[in-house]
């Protein structure tokens, strides 16, 4: 079992969703865990709570990112609650998991909604691991949550899958500037997983999606925490670079 006693973790994205899964697990395992949320402020207090009530530790940190001064926002807060709660603003594990999803057919795309998926997707998060740097401690964790999309083609899907390409490049480069350091830096990529969403109560589009993978299922996102769990661990420790499928076999054909 990963064992994350002692360690920080920022989950961005975890008022729900996946990006929820990950922070109570990485809590579970002894993470000190920054819920960071957009707009659900409420939704984010409660995985907070659900992490105390369980044993764990964790705080919330709202930013929205996007917009250029969003990162600075998110930063303030994680080192202020940071410093409050270790007396150090260290930060063991860093994952990028906010993300927006949207279809439009390659016809229909607009110019502000291509820049507005690529600000939040892609930029944001580089942004977020240059200002994690001066951070994150040797042997830290970096990951990126990107999407089978990058590998399965989905015509209304191209724009959201570009942004999940350039996401990508992060791992890619960053793996290696920081190897001397012994921080790894993984892409994550989970296909269809039930993040709630009403979507995943139809039933035909649930079957539409659920007959995709080899499993003939949807995720749940307790599957994807787990790997990235693994990849937080020490575990992990020689696992740099990597592109991890997490879509159940969806990518098989
Ligand atoms: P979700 O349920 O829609 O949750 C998205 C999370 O990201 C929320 O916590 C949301 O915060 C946050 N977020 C989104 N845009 C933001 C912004 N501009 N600023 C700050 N926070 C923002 O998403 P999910 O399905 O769990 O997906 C999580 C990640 O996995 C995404 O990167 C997605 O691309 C990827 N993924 C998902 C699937 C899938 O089938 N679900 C498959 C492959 C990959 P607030 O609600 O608080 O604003
Ligand atoms: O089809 C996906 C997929 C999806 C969806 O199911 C709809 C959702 C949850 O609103 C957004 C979404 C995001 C994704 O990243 C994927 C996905 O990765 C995927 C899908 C179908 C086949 C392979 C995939 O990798």
């Amino acid at each position: 079992m990963p064992n994350l006693t002692d360690k920080t973790a920022l989950v961005t994205g975890a008022s729900r969703g996946i990006g929820r899964a990950i922070a109570e697990r990485l809590a579970r395992e002894g993470a000190l865990v920054a819920v960071h949320y957009g707009t659900g402020g409420e939704a984010a207090g409660q995985v907070v709570d659900g992490i105390r009530a369980a044993g764990g530790r964790a705080f919330a940190v709202q930013a929205e990112l996007g917009p250029a001064d969003g990162v600075d926002t998110l930063f303030e807060s994680l080192e202020a609650q940071l410093e409050e709660h270790t007396g150090s603003t260290r930060l063991d594990i860093l994952v990028n998991n906010a993300g927006l999803m949207g279809t439009a057919l390659p016809g229909e795309i607009t110019g502000e909604w291509f820049d507005r998926m690529m600000a939040v997707n892609a930029k944001a998060p580089l942004f977020v691991v240059q200002r994690a740097l001066s951070l994150i401690p040797d042997h830290g964790r970096i990951i990126n949550i990107s999407s089978g999309l990058t590998r399965f083609a989905a015509p209304e899907q191209v724009t959201y899958a570009m942004t999940k390409g350039a996401l990508e490049q992060i791992t890619l480069h960053l793996a290696r500037h920081l190897g001397e350091r012994r921080i790894t830096v993984n892409t994550v990529a989970p296909g269809s997983t039930d993040n709630g969403s009403a979507l995943f109560q139809i039933p035909a589009a649930r079957a539409a999606m659920s007959q995709l993978s080899a499993f003939g299922e949807v995720a749940e996102p307790a599957a994807i925490a787990d790997v990235v769990a693994f990849l937080a661990s020490a575990d992990a420790r020689w696992i740099t670079g990597s592109f991890v499928d997490t879509s159940g076999g969806t990518l098989l054909g």
